[in-house]
């Protein structure tokens, strides 16, 4: 195995408590301080501690053993390649029928210009993700990763949830194929040009939730399935949580956990040891999905002194987890509030603490606000994205919000955040850039 360590990891003396201490944090403060991973219950305590700010103190710990004063962004452009989508999941604004107002579908020139234009600012990204179109071939999804790859072969390409890919599986007639299918249709999108799974569609991890918001989506079992292939296939993914809906905070911690077991196993299979038994505790587990069911114990991957995997090994796992707090707007849960601020912080600083072995956590700056993600870099995150330019799942302020962020807006909210910025490519490696002529590579 090889392991790659990013920045120096200097622990400052612990402070003394702060009035407000809550008591009930001590023991996992001892934990956070050995590397011990959390249970279930100190997950849930850290959502109810009046104390948020020695939940964040310690997520900012765990954030600088990791990660020092380094804080991630890239240059990126976000591809929604059709809002069509046979699916009507409540909490979705993106969606459309057919014939519905506003429906679109790029068309393979449309998707060439995207890539030159990708090209144009300096891109090293594309991330693409649709809805499930009814009626496209699977040859659309490959002459897409063909073309961009044609147009712009130095551009890592990101593309497809897993309820994306289960879909690709059933219209190339491999949905009867479980597994194998999968995989078949993973191997004929990295010829194609795929580098990485994005994150989204994992929702929360939990069939109640499923059924009451969306219903018809693929299960957990299904998006933990499509992640591992992927691993195993070499690929790396992100992770998403989509919280602040009809989900109840347990669930949330839930999802974590099955998250993390699911990480285990990925890093165990490129050569990280499991920690022996103390944490293969299977009590509250009741209702996981099949495939985390040989889970090899933790693998904690933040605690002082630990190595980070190598992007450049052979092996897949997952880099970067990304809490998405929900937007009502236009969607059918209009009528639910959004998450707060508070709430947004407190559940990406639980984040960082209860995976405990994904490398980065993300916080995307398009939904938790540039404002807000400056501030989430100071209590758990290390990274922000990237400067986008549009995205139509989500929108701040209605259908027209043009959201983009430059590399100067970026920087400033990094360094105004007291971190150092560092561009990287999709798999974390920093990236040097000539700012005469803006050629880029990836430092190995
Ligand atoms: O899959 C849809 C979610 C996801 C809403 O991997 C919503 O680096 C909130 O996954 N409110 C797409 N969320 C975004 C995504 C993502 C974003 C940035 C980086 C990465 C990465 C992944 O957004 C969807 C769904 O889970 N979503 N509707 C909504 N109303």
């Amino acid at each position: 195995m090889t392991t790659i360590s990013t920045t120096p990891r200097t622990e400052s003396p612990r402070p003394a408590p702060k009035p407000g201490f809550d008591p009930r944090l001590a023991p996992i403060i001892d934990k956070v301080d050995q590397g011990e991973r959390l249970s279930i219950a100190d997950g849930l305590l850290l959502y109810e501690t009046p104390d948020i700010w020695t939940l964040c103190e310690l997520a900012d710990r765990v954030r600088r053993r990791l990660h020092g004063d380094a804080a991630y962004y890239n240059i990126n452009r976000h591809l929604n390649y059709s809002n069509i989508c046979a699916l009507s999941c409540k909490f979705c604004a993106f969606h459309r029928k057919k014939d519905q107002d506003g429906a679109y579908e790029h068309s393979v020139e449309q998707i060439r210009e995207e890539a030159h234009k990708a090209v144009a600012s300096g891109a090293t990204e594309m991330h693409i993700v649709g809805g499930l179109h009814p009626w496209l071939k699977f040859d659309y999804y490959t002459t897409m990763l063909r073309t961009i790859r044609e147009a712009a072969p130095a551009l890592h390409i990101k593309a497809f949830t897993a309820v994306e890919i289960v879909h690709l599986a059933k219209i190339s007639q491999r949905g009867k194929q479980g597994y194998e299918g999968i995989k078949s249709v993973l191997r004929d999108l990295i010829d194609a040009g795929l580098g990485s799974l994005p994150g989204g569609g994992a929702e929360v991890f939990d069939d109640r939730v499923h059924d009451e918001v969306f219903k018809g989506k693929i299960r957990s079992t299904q998006w933990l399935d499509v992640h591992k292939a992927a691993h195993e296939l070499g690929l790396n993914s992100n992770a998403t949580m989509l919280y602040g809906h009809v989900d109840q905070r347990h669930e949330r911690i839930r999802h974590m956990d099955i998250l993390r077991r699911a990480q285990d196993i990925a890093l165990r299979r490129i050569g990280y040891e499991a920690e022996g038994t103390k944490e293969r505790r299977d009590e509250g587990t009741e209702g996981y999905p099949d495939c985390i069911r040989d889970w090899p114990g933790a693998v904690v991957l933040t605690r002082p002194g630990a190595q980070l995997p190598n992007p450049d090994a052979s092996g897949g796992y997952h880099q970067t987890i990304i809490p998405l707090p929900f937007f009502p707007d236009e969607s059918e849960l209009e009528h639910l509030p959004a998450p707060t601020g508070l709430e947004n912080l407190r559940t990406l600083a639980i984040c960082r603490l209860m995976l405990d072995n994904f490398p980065h956590v993300k916080a995307f700056w398009i939904m938790q606000t540039l404002e807000m993600a400056q501030f989430m870099l100071q209590n758990g995150a290390d990274d922000i994205d990237g400067t986008v330019v549009w995205y139509d799942i989500t929108k701040l302020e209605g259908p027209t919000t043009h959201q983009e962020a430059s590399v100067a807006d970026l920087q400033r909210a990094i360094r105004e955040a007291g971190f150092t910025p560092i561009e990287r490519d999709t798999l974390y490696r920093p990236v040097e850039r000539n700012l005469q002529t803006g050629a880029w590579r990836v430092i190995r």
